[in-house]
């Protein structure tokens, strides 16, 4: 996966540009899910690059029958558990920035998640996502 991280950044960096300042009172948790490699596609993070604002939390979820992923933040010092199927790895951004992470077992598996200081404009964010109330 290696030759899309530009790609992936591309994408970050355009969806940073149209961070927005409609006020939101909740914060959100934002889905990625592990997919298994499939013809010419390795395993890989879906999607790639997400943008989340303060406060957000990201659940990567592996959905691969056939190996173990995990979620590797070296600027956090989040070293995730190797995920079974159906597992979970959750990351609550206290902090504004790029964040980029790796699969142990595979660190060919990359992603970024930006995190942006404010609000940001949510319907131009292709992300599967859901508000957590409370
Ligand atoms: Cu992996």
């Amino acid at each position: 996966m290696k030759h899309q991280a530009p790609l992936a950044l591309a994408l970050a960096l355009s969806l940073a540009a149209l961070a927005g300042t409609h006020a939101r009172a909740t914060t959100q948790l934002v889905n990625i899910d592990i997919l298994p490699e499939s013809g010419s596609l390795p395993a890989r993070y879906s999607p790639p690059a997400v943008m989340i604002s303060v406060g957000d939390t990201v659940e990567w979820v592996n959905r691969d029958p056939n190996d173990l992923h995990n979620v590797l933040f070296d600027q956090l010092g989040h070293d995730g558990p190797e995920l079974r199927e159906s597992e979970s790895d959750f990351v609550t951004f206290s902090q504004p920035g790029t964040y980029r992470y790796t699969c142990v077992p595979h660190p060919a598996m990359t992603g970024i998640v930006v995190v942006a200081a404010g609000p940001i404009q949510r319907s131009f964010v292709p992300l599967a996502s859901r508000i957590l109330t409370g």
